[in-house]
Order: structure tokens, then C-alpha cells, then sequence
């Protein structure tokens, strides 16, 4: 019988062999999508994704059109701080803002522990809804690794050169400590509840970790996101944990714990092969601009990937980072026909 747990996707992520490349992307549900533009009208994505109807409906969307491997539940990293009252919005165009954003030591305690039942039913009741519509496709539950998180947090918003939050970590270093810590109980809550609701696999982003020097992230980040990789390993599901500009990291991202390192376009797979070993499953790579390339270019660079990751098991095929909000999704649905045909890794057909 087919069930997640022995589709291609989830057994990419373990390293056997798989009848094909599974395929999914990051960001696939939203903005690119005309169904999701005309669903969801001009609201908050807060209010969207309390919303279990429409959210479980929005995380559907890219698995019908495109048909890729896994969803991934329509929710952001800011949504357990939203919940807990530390007042977060999402700004269409911006992405998350902080009314007050993290200064000080009095600031830990408007971070209380996470009860997931209590604080975010609605997010699990759309994560028992879409896993009972997807059947056999796995979902992939996710949380914002403690670095990201507090990126939005300390600097209040979106940032390119994260200079409070450096500031911070390197000037008090016993506050950052426990401010991971909560952060990674958060997640770790989070992330538990998601797969006790049936999630296949998780996904750990630390987008903005590439912002961090190799000894940074090795003292700063990576204790926290290892303590979340040991918290949830008895769960039995595959994680994933991915970052965007983390060529120099990925050696130090590959001792997380992580059954999965991402990787973006920055680094070839067989390049990133060399610097994480041989433990864990790649995914990635697809440069996500050039999905605005004329098919031929789209292609050749599709294949390149596919050649990248060779022939060796453990390959999950995806953009080096989240879809554009004005991808063609003809470009993506192309991406993955590409992928289920031609790709190599593992397969036995
Ligand atoms: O109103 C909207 O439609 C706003 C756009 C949007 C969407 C569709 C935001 C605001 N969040 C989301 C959903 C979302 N966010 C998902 C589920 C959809 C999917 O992946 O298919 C996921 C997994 C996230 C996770 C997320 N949020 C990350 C990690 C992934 C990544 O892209 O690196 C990050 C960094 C965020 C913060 C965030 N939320 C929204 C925006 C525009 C941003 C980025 C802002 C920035 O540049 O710092």
C-alpha cells in the first residue's frame, strides 16, 4: 500500500532508492498562484492562516496544479510569537514586523512557553485536515529555527546586514543563550505537535543563517538548532534544515542532526556533497530566478541540477530558495514533469 511514509519523498529524505526524483518548492503555496490570489483577497496572512479552511485549501493548491511530491503547511515562521502575544504583523509586500521589537533582557518574558492545543488549534486542525485530503503525499510540518526567528524579533523587521542582532548576540551572550532556548522549545513544541497531527517530515528554516561567519553559527545558532534536532529525533520523521547563503555552513549544518541539508543555488550539489558527507540527503538546488528564463534555458538548468546530484540515493529536487511572487506556475509545473522523467538519483525503476 501506499502510504508518506514509503513515498519517493520520504524515502529521498532517508537515503534509499525511489521509483522517482521527488520534487516540491518552497513557497509553492501563494502569491504565484492565481487560485490562491483569488481565495484569500487582501486580509492578513495572519487571518489566512487561522482560517483552517482556507488554509488547509491553500496548501492543496500546488499539489493539484503541480503535481510536486509533498505539500507544506500554509503557515509562517512568526506564527508561534503571534500566538504567544508578542505582537507580530505580517505586512503584504514586507513580510513580518514587530510592534515592539526585542531590546533587552525584560523582553524574554513576553516569550512564555508554547501550548500548540491551546494557542494555535487552528493550525492543527488545518494540519488534520489537509493530511486526511493528501492520502498517500506527504505534508511537511515546519517551524523558524531560533536564529531566523530572532532576526525578525530584534530588528523589528526584515533585515539585509542584521546589525542588532549581531550587537546582541556578540555583547551578551548569556541573554542570547536563553533566548535560543526559548526559541528552540517553541519550535520544538510546535514541530511535536504538527507530526502528532500526522505530519510526514519537518522542515527547519534558517533562511538567514548565511549571514553568520562558520564560527558564529557554530556558537551562536547551532547549539539551539542541534537542541531542536535531539528533541524531536524520537519522533521518527525526517528533518530538513535550510538556509539561504550557507555554502561556508553547510559542513557545520550537516552535525545538526538534520536527516536533510538544504542547499541554494549558490553552491552545486556535488560541491555541497563534498562538504556534508555522506549522512545526510541533499535537496535543492534550482536557481529560483531562472524559472523567468525561456524554457530551454529553464531546462538546461533543471538538468544541470539533475546532474549535480548524480546517480547516488538521497536527492529531493528544489528551488535554492522560496518560488517569486510573479513565477508563471507553467514554469514550475515544467520544472517537476523535467524532474519525474530525468532524474537519476536512487532510482529503480
Ligand atoms: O500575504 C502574503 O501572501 C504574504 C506572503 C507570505 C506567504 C505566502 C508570507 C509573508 N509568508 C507566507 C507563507 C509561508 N511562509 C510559508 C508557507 C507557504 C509555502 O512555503 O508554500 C512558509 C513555509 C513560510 C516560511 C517563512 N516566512 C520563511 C522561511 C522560508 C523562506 O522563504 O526563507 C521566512 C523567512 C518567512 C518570513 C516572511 N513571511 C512573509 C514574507 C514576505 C517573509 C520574508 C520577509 C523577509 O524577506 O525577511
Amino acid at each position: 500500500m501506499n502510504t508518506p511514509a514509503n513515498s519517493a519523498y520520504i524515502r529521498a529524505c532517508r537515503g534509499l532508492s525511489v521509483p522517482h526524483t521527488p520534487v516540491w518548492f518552497m513557497r509553492q503555496a501563494g502569491r504565484s498562484l492565481p487560485e490562491y490570489r483569488e481565495l484569500r483577497g487582501s486580509g492578513s496572512i495572519l487571518q489566512a492562516i487561522a482560517d483552517p479552511v482556507i488554509a488547509a485549501e491553500v496548501t492543496l493548491q500546488p499539489v493539484r496544479r503541480y503535481g510536486v511530491d509533498a505539500a507544506i503547511l500554509f503557515s509562517d515562521i512568526v506564527v508561534p510569537v503571534h500566538a504567544i502575544g508578542f505582537g507580530v504583523d505580517v505586512v503584504p509586500g514586507r513580510g513580518p514586523v514587530m510592534a515592539d521589537p526585542f531590546k533587552d533582557r525584560s523582553d524574554l518574558a513576553r516569550l512564555r512557553p508554547l501550548h500548540p492545543d491551546a494557542d494555535l488549534p487552528y493550525v492543527l486542525e488545518t494540519v488534520d485536515r489537509v493530511v486526511e485530503a493528501l492520502g498517500e503525499t506527504p505534508l511537511i510540518g515546519f517551524a523558524g529555527a531560533p536564529f531566523t526567528v530572532a532576526s525578525y524579533l530584534i530588528e523589528g523587521g526584515p533585515s539585509r546586514e542584521f546589525t542588532k542582532v549581531k550587537a546582541l548576540m556578540h555583547s551578551d551572550p548569556q541573554l542570547w543563550v536563553e533566548l535560543m532556548e526559548r526559541l528552540a522549545e517553541g519550535a520544538t513544541t510546535f514541530m511535536r505537535a504538527q507530526v502528532a497531527h500526522g505530519a510526514s517530515a519537518l522542515q527547519l528554516f534558517d533562511s538567514w543563517a548565511g549571514s553568520l561567519s562558520p564560527s558564529e553559527y557554530e556558537c551562536f545558532a547551532l547549539p539551539a538548532t542541534k537542541a531542536i534536532m535531539d528533541a524531536t529525533a524520537d519522533l521518527g520523521v525526517p528533518r530538513t534544515l535550510f538556509g539561504v547563503g550557507t555554502g561556508e555552513l553547510l559542513g557545520l549544518m550537516a552535525t545538526s542532526g538534520a536527516d536533510v541539508v538544504g542547499v541554494d543555488w549558490r553552491v552545486p550539489l556535488d560541491e555541497a556533497r563534498r562538504r556534508v558527507g555522506d549522512s545526510v540527503s541533499l535537496q535543492g538546488n534550482l536557481d529560483p530566478a531562472l524559472t523567468f528564463a525561456s524554457t530551454e534555458v529553464l531546462d538546461a538548468a533543471t538538468r544541470r541540477v539533475l546532474d549535480a546530484a548524480g546517480t547516488r540515493p538521497g536527492h529531493i529536487f528544489n528551488l535554492g530558495h522560496g518560488v517569486l511572487p510573479t513565477t508563471n506556475p507553467d514554469a514550475l509545473k515544467r520544472v517537476v514533469d523535467l524532474v519525474h522523467a530525468e532524474g537519476r538519483a536512487g532510482v529503480t525503476k
